[in-house]
């Protein structure tokens, strides 16, 4: 037979998976993109710049001295970190991640490694990365750090990777990553305590040996949470689907869908194609029950505000979650193959198993189709009330009838406590050669 796996490598795995298990438990995140792109807010010399708020700078070929002067009006007199931590936890997030340098360059925090930072240029003078890192430990809220590593617009020789429209960007590649980038990773992992995760963009020109450089300084931190961004052959702990939410999820790999509100991530004035506050919930909904966590992200104003839409659909997930949050947390992927009222997700209970029941689509003659499953059903109990519902065997699978139930809008959860783990005989096509299935 195989021989057995040496004690060392057992012991390895024991820890990468105590490494994960906060992260993996938590499901909601929530993505932070603020700078001084949320002063032009989207335009440029009386001009729309149609694409993402924070790469106005490119997409409208600023020059650096230009683009530099929108950090003289780049004044948050109204960000209260407590206010942004306060409506992160009532949405029911568990963690944030914030850019403290997004492509432009500029750095949210004190760096002495370039003074491109908001201390430095900006009337409002304070470190806002410190402001937020103190107050996410006063109020118990997780906090990451994103921060790009190879496209840099305003540093000389950062912009060599990702585009060049202005003299003063000239410069070397490699001098870039030693003056500017290592020191900053260094500042941000070392001045702002505890950092969960660390969020690198975009891994243009970033060979095997440049990403090494890095190493040294991640390696300090055997806790923190990388992604696979970083370049060179480095894989990071977590893949980053951007925009989308991969249909079987990510088989084998930790995975964290990051998705914009509206469609930038930096703020812009005119940008009001907002999700809806359900489709966010289905979102995440749809994400746990794929095994992956959902990083929302929000744009602050240049005011230090979050702009209303954002605070509002902060608000409606919240009171989603306030019911039907042990539907989300610490759950796992469906068991099913597919489902086509909604989404399932799991929890162990002891022997039993529970099964978090996603109704999006109640059905017309309030017959809800289990597809498949073969274990014998404990309960069955509407997660926001008392009503319990009957179950029945039927050819397929087995079915509830649904009455009286209040049904929510965003999701209806039925808690489902079945025997033992879960048996389901697959009732549609077989899965995919990797195992894993189309959930919908
Ligand atoms: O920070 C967010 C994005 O700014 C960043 N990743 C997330 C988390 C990102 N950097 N690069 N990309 C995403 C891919 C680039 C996409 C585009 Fe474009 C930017 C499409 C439209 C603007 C570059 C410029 C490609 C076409 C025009």
């Amino acid at each position: 037979g195989d021989p057995k796996p040496k004690k060392a490598t057992v012991k390895k795995a024991i820890i990468e998976t105590n490494r994960m298990a906060w992260w993996s438990k938590a499901r909601f995140g929530m993505f932070i993109h603020w700078g001084v792109y949320s002063v032009p807010a989207g335009v440029y010399q009386d001009k729309k710049i149609p694409g993402l708020g924070e790469w106005i700078m490119h997409e409208a070929k600023i020059p650096v001295d230009t683009y530099q002067g929108y950090a003289k009006t780049f004044n948050p007199t109204k960000y209260n970190p407590a206010e942004w931590v306060k409506a992160a936890k009532a949405a029911g997030v568990k963690y944030i991640v914030i850019t403290t340098k997004h492509h432009d360059g500029f750095a949210l925090f004190d760096s002495k490694a370039s003074d491109w930072n908001i201390v430095k240029q900006t009337p409002y003078g304070k470190d806002v990365i410190k402001m937020l890192a103190d107050e996410c430990r006063k109020q118990g809220m997780k906090l990451g750090f994103y921060y790009s590593q190879a496209n840099d617009w305003s540093n000389p020789g950062g912009a060599a990777a990702g585009g060049h429209w202005d003299k003063k960007q000239d410069g070397s590649f490699d001098d870039y990553l030693d003056k500017v980038a290592v020191p900053q990773i260094k500042e941000i992992l070392t001045n702002y305590g505890d950092v969960c995760e660390l969020w690198w963009d975009v891994p243009t020109d970033m060979t095997k040996e440049r990403a090494a450089k890095f190493a040294p300084l991640v390696k300090q931190y055997p806790n923190m949470i990388t992604n696979n961004r970083l370049g060179g052959d480095v894989q990071g702990d977590i893949e980053t689907p951007e925009q989308y939410i991969p249909a079987t999820g990510i088989p084998g790999r930790f995975w964290e869908t990051c998705m914009t509100m509206n469609d930038t991530w930096g703020y812009k004035m005119h940008d009001e194609r907002w999700k809806s506050s359900q489709t966010l919930i289905r979102n995440l909904v749809d994400i746990a029950s794929k095994g992956g966590n959902y990083l929302l992200n929000v744009g602050p104003k240049s005011d230090g505000t979050f702009p209303e839409p954002i605070t509002q659909r902060l608000a409606d997930i919240g009171t989603w979650m306030k019911v039907n949050s042990e539907s989300v947390y610490g759950t796992t992927a469906s068991p099913f193959r597919k489902i086509s009222w909604g989404r399932v997700t799991t929890k162990a209970a002891g022997a039993n198993t529970t099964l978090y029941l996603h109704v999006f689509d109640w059905p017309a003659n309030g017959e809800l189709l289990l597809p498949g499953l073969d274990n014998q059903i404990l309960s069955a109990k509407l997660l926001s009330g008392s009503t319990m519902f009957k179950s029945k065997k039927v050819a397929d699978g087995q079915v509830l009838t649904l009455t009286g139930a209040a049904r929510d809008v965003n999701s209806t959860v039925i808690k489902l406590t079945i025997k033992g783990k879960p048996q389901v005989t697959a009732v549609i096509p077989s899965a995919n050669a990797d195992g894993s299935f189309v959930l919908s």
